[in-house]
């Protein structure tokens, strides 16, 4: 039997190495966008390598990535490449915008081009509605973002609608709240707390230091995540979801479980550096993926403290072991 084909761009991050391994259990054939570099980013994905095919090409690239459709001619092409860190976005506000919102486009020009058949999913964040004018925020919720990040997730999020309501595209926007796991990068929140805390047990960091501990997130589990964009794309027609716990914590709460899984006093530890704080915050998100559930039939089972001490677990195993940050670690060997 054919199988079918799928292509991921960000295949070397986070969600691209759950959703390629979710894929690959599913029987399909994964192929992966990489990007030019001169040393090689795909620890993440190095336990796949034989079940991948790669292909270079660029979210800045219009012609490598109307080749890349066309070496894989797949059926779903997952858009999760992006500049993904809110703080870069300041620092970095074209190149941001280039990426992560005129990326979407070329990506969609680069599928209109080879086969209007696919069927695309675009990455898009809770960061868009920033400072939302409700509680929870759902699929209608007025989008307000505070960074350049969700400024250009926005531009994302609209030009995806307009190629469906444009051309006839099947074209999905998942608005993901945050999601989180062992192969976080280091530079977000709750990876820099793990793996502090897991520094600080070992005897090989004395402190952590962190910006605004009082910004509430409505965090869950990457794995289980990257299940409901598959499922965007099982429907019969295209939509938008969002896709959250609906439980929201701050980053307090979440220093404080990973410092107790470890049996230590967090105030003993933590500094707060003003410097860290960021130019507009975002205060307060909470999702409602009731439409998610309902339609897509999709449901966290990963708890915030189960999340917390699975990424703190694997990041104590990883510093034990001398292994690299990003290495897929099984569950059991940690
Ligand atoms: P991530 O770990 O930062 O991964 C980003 C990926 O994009 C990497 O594979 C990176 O490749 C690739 N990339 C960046 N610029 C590129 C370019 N110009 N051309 C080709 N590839 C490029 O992000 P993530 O957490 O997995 O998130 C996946 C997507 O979901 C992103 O679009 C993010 O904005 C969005 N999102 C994430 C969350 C979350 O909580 N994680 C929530 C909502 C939405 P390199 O390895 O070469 O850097
Ligand atoms: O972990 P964060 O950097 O994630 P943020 O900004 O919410 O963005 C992540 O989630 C989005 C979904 O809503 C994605 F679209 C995006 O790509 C990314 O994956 O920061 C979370 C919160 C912020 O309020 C920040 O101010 O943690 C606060 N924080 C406090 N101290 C810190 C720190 N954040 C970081 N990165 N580092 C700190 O030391």
């Amino acid at each position: 039997m054919t199988k079918e084909r799928a292509l991921i761009t960000g295949i070397t991050g986070q969600d691209g190495s759950y959703l390629a391994e979710f894929l690959i259990g599913r029987g399909y054939e994964v192929f992966g966008v990489v990007r030019r570099s001169s040393s090689v980013s795909s620890e993440r994905v190095a336990h796949l390598a034989e079940q991948v095919t790669f292909i270079q090409a660029d979210l800045l690239d219009q012609t490598s990535l109307i080749n890349a459709l066309r070496q894989a001619r797949p059926r779903e092409v997952y858009n999760l490449a992006a500049q993904s860190f809110v703080p870069t976005s300041w620092h970095q506000p074209v190149l941001t915008g280039e990426f992560t919102a005129l990326g979407v486009t070329r990506m969609l020009e680069a599928l209109r081009a080879v086969d209007r058949d696919m069927r695309f999913y675009q990455a898009s964040s809770s960061e868009m509605f920033g400072n939302p004018p409700e509680s929870p925020q759902d699929e209608t919720t007025p989008f307000h973002p505070r960074s350049p990040y969700g400024v250009a997730k926005v531009y994302g999020h609209h030009i995806t609608v307009n190629y469906r309501e444009s051309y006839g595209l099947f074209a999905c926007s998942g608005i993901l709240f945050n999601h989180e796991s062992p192969r976080r990068g280091v530079e977000f929140v709750s990876r820099k707390i793990t793996q502090g805390v897991a520094k600080i047990k070992l005897g090989m960091a004395k402190e952590l230091v962190l910006g605004n501990l009082d910004a509430r997130r409505d965090w869950g589990f990457a794995g289980e995540y990257v299940e409901a964009m598959w499922q965007m794309l099982q429907q019969d027609e295209p939509d938008d979801y969002v896709v959250a716990s609906g439980i929201a914590h701050s980053v307090a709460d979440l220093v404080r479980i990973a410092f107790e899984f470890v049996h230590l006093e967090w105030q003993e530890f933590v500094k707060v550096d003003d410097s860290l704080f960021r130019p507009a915050e975002v205060d307060h998100l909470i999702g409602n993926s009731s439409k998610a559930r309902r339609k897509l039939g999709w449901q966290p089972k990963v708890s915030f403290p189960e999340l917390i001490a699975m990424m703190v677990d694997q990041d104590i195993f990883r510093l034990r072991k001398g292994l690299p940050l990003y290495a897929a670690v099984a569950l059991a060997e940690s």
